[in-house]
């Protein structure tokens, strides 16, 4: 096929094409000086922390330290329209559910608390009083196993830990949070081979590492302040190797739109060197090809007295490297071939570039968590990094992307399911109560449970569950049939229109808006990807004077919830979230010694990580080599018909937070009911481009999942892979599609056919 009939967009990422997608959509907000007052203050030291992504806000910024999509997110909490009580009174909830997720958010910020009235199918307004009360009414009504408390990423840290207290004073430890269907992965995979949860790499390694390995990661939408430093480091010479099924423009090429001489002369920088097509769920393979290089390099450097392995680091550090060496060298370069998708000097040449490398940092995102096999595929990268000890040593390391802004901070104060992940004894003592023992249910477990009727009561701080999960479609007919719905958000989102009989929907402050509590101006917290801790300071005039924050809609249920306890003193760390940072630190010393004092570190403070110091907290006490149980993390057989459909972001959403049509990187503009596919396939299927088709999951449990409606479009994909939007296409992918370990939905590879 010709390059052109399938690649869309033939600019570079960042450039004017970024500053255009903001201003198409929040022209209006643009013109207000407050809102360009607060887009100056955005990821500075004391400013206000971006309620995008995750990635690390760096103590040397530039004048404007934001985004395309970090500017989006900011406009977004600052528009100028509001969802009010009339909106609710001019709209039954039926009729809402017939919208489209982009046009329920444009309605606005919330503005009032309401109460969903089952008689008339409308939201009525209603008093915090009335909302408190009532929810703490049910929730005492109700068995504390069959409530569960879920946290989108982005509540502060203060929030949080607040949320998770809330939880495990009232009984139970049910605390997934939206990481469970992103790195949790990571958490489960990374704490079994290097024995801690999040990455090691910090933000100087990316300044003096010799080669970045990239897998399944889309900076150029998803992180783009990160293309900044993959631009200098391309520009100092380290080589940038990228797997993905898609070409994404971002890792391609990109002109730095804050820099006046590249936006003027439209002087663009390559960024990776060598971009590899691998076949969605091919990155185990793909790696064990460049692994065998650097094995066969071995033999070659040893017969002339050198060496290309780390012989004394992993004699010192790591276990296992037989059984792992045996396995690289039985595994035939055929098999790697057919997994991955490439071919053997492809692979070969990007473990060249691993072999002359002496400082190498492996990157990753939703293209190996998302996976069935997802452990097996990040382990192998920890394979390949362990290999030349580039693990625990500056300029190397392990570095997952995270999504939501505070993600990782919320499971580091407690936001977790898993209780042995968190100091009971602690909290015992502080709070003088026996804290839950029992291991709470994740997204998975909490959605079998609304399927199978045990769980009755559901708090949502943030997000858009019903929206963001699998089987989209079973499990809103399956929500209605729960006792009591709470939604804290700032805007309407459709996870609101599924209601239980009883629902209330809270409307909270943004993060870029001030918190004034009784002690005055408040400041909460957020950890980054890279696990530095930064204060946040909302300056902007709150959207209504009825909003509360995250924090005092917790503690309001909280207090209206529970008995009375001396040592809980909800309206005190309201007033002052200095309090509950003591507290924070107090459950967490090693992590949050003074952490009022270190607040506003520029560039965020360290909160350390064991295996960069070459401690392994592993059942060995050193770090794993692993041996696969596949090549293929998909999970799932090849078969005649059968496709590999992987779920993707376009650049102009946050997930299920549609900002418009226009996937400007990938070139795919006014529609997101699309289904991409390479000519190839589409020959072999007879299909035209534009011609509407259906998706059926290819699973034989029983139950038929479709989506229809959508159009295909040639696009440049491997063979057998195909590719569509989240969360559109989420009613296909089945509850029990999900990573082994961590039971994250494998929304990356879910097997699928075409119905013309
Ligand atoms: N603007 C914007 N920013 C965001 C978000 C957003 O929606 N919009 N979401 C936030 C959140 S919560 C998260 S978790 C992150 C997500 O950020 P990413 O981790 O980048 O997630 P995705 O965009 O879902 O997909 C990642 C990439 O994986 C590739 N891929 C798919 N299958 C495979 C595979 O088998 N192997 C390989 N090697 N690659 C594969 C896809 O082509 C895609 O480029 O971004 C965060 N930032
Ligand atoms: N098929 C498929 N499914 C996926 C994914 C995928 O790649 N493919 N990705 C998964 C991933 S990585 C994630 S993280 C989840 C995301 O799942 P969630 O985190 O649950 O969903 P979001 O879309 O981020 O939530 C958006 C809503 O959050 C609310 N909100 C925004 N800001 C605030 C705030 O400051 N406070 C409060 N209280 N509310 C606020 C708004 O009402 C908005 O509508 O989806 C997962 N689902
Ligand atoms: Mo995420």
């Amino acid at each position: 096929m010709s390059k052109n009939e399938t690649v869309h967009y033939d600019g570079p990422a960042g450039g004017w094409g970024s500053v255009r997608g903001i201003a198409r959509i929040f022209a209006k907000e643009l013109n207000s000086p407050a809102v360009a007052d607060t887009l100056r203050r955005q990821n500075k030291p004391g400013g206000f922390m971006c309620v995008s992504c995750a990635w690390t806000k760096p103590a040397d910024h530039h004048p404007l330290e934001f985004c395309e999509n970090g500017a989006k997110a900011t406009l977004w909490e600052l528009t100028t329209r509001r969802c009010t009580p009339d909106f609710f009174a001019k709209h039954t909830v039926t009729e809402l559910r017939g919208w489209k997720d982009h046009d329920l958010e444009q309605e606005g910020r919330l503005t009032h608390p309401m109460r969903y009235d089952r008689n008339s199918d409308h939201y009525v307004p209603c008093s915090w009083e009335e909302a408190f009360s009532a929810i703490g009414q049910e929730l005492k009504a109700l068995d504390p196993k069959s409530v569960v408390f879920y946290t989108s990423g982005r509540a502060s840290l203060e929030t949080s830990y607040l949320y998770a207290l809330f939880a495990r004073l009232y009984g139970n430890n049910n605390l997934p949070d939206s990481s469970n269907m992103c790195h949790e992965t990571t958490s489960v995979g990374l704490k079994k081979v290097i024995g801690a949860s999040v990455g090691t790499a910090v933000f100087q390694d990316f300044s003096t590492c010799d080669a970045i390995f990239f897998f399944g990661q889309n900076t150029g939408s998803n992180s783009p302040r990160f293309l900044h430093p993959l631009q200098e480091a391309v520009k100092r010479g380290c080589k940038i190797v990228t797997f993905n099924p898609v070409r994404e423009k971002g890792l391609e090429t990109m002109i730095n739109p804050q820099s006046p001489t590249e936006m003027l002369t439209g002087k663009e920088t390559q960024i990776s060197c060598q971009y590899h097509q691998v076949k969605t769920g091919g990155d185990i393979a793909a790696i064990m090809g460049m692994c065998k290089h650097v094995f066969a390099k071995e033999d070659e450097a040893r017969q002339q007295g050198r060496k290309v392995i780390d012989r004394d680091f992993v004699e010192q550090h790591t276990n296992s490297f037989d059984a792992f060496e045996e396995k690289v060298r039985a595994t035939s370069w055929e098999e790697i071939e057919r997994e991955s998708g490439l071919d053997r000097a492809a692979l070969e040449a990007a473990g060249q570039v691993y072999v002359d490398a002496e400082k190498v940092i492996g990157i990753y995102g939703m293209g190996l968590t998302q996976q069935v096999g997802g452990f097996e595929s990040i382990a192998m990268l920890v394979n390949m990094l362990l290999l030349k000890g580039n693990i625990g040593r500056d300029g190397t390391g392990i570095s997952p992307v995270r999504g939501h802004s505070n993600v990782q901070g919320q499971r580091t104060v407690g936001i977790s399911e898993k209780p042995k992940l968190v100091p009971l004894d602690k909290l015992s003592s502080m709070f003088g109560f026996d804290p839950p023992k029992e291991k709470g249910v994740n997204t998975v477990e909490a959605c079998e449970g609304i399927l199978d009727g045990s769980i009755r009561g559901f708090v949502s701080l943030g997000g858009n569950f019903v929206r963001a999960i699998p089987d989209h479609d079973v499990m809103e007919t399956a929500w209605t049939k729960m006792r009591l719905t709470v939604q804290i958000a700032t805007k309407l989102n459709r996870s609101h229109l599924i209601n239980g009989e009883v629902a209330y929907l809270l409307p909270c402050l943004g993060r870029s808006e001030e918190d004034m509590q009784e002690g005055g101006p408040q400041t909460v917290s957020m950890e980054d990807s890279l696990s530095c801790i930064h204060g946040s300071v909302g300056k902007h005039k709150p959207a209504s004077e009825h909003l509360l924050s995250e924090l005092a809609i917790v503690a309001g249920m909280a207090k209206a919830t529970l008995p009375p306890n001396p040592k809980v003193k909800w309206d005190e760390w309201t007033g002052d979230y200095g309090k509950v940072r003591d507290l924070i630190e107090e459950t967490y010393p090693d992590k949050f010694h003074d952490f009022n004092k270190r607040l506003f570190t520029p560039g965020g403070f360290y909160r350390g990580n064991s295996a960069r110091e070459r401690i392994w907290k592993t059942k060995s006490g050193k770090a794993e080599f692993t041996v696969p149980e596949a090549l293929s993390a998909a999970g799932f057989e090849d078969r005649e018909g059968r496709y590999r459909l992987m779920t993707l972001r376009s650049n102009d959403q946050f997930n299920t937070t549609i900002y418009g049509y226009s996937d400007r990187l990938r070139g795919i503009e006014g529609t997101r009911d699309v289904l991409l596919i390479n000519p190839k396939e589409m020959e072999k299927l007879g299909l035209q481009e534009g011609q509407v088709v259906e998706l059926q999951t290819d699973v034989d449990d029983g139950q038929e999942r479709k989506v229809g409606g959508l159009k295909v479009l040639p696009f440049q994909l491997p063979d057998g892979c195909v590719a569509g939007y989240y969360p559109e296409l989420n009613p296909l992918i089945p509850l029990s599609h999900h990573e082994k370990f961590s039971q994250t939905p494998a929304a990356k590879a879910v097997p699928v056919r075409i119905l013309p």
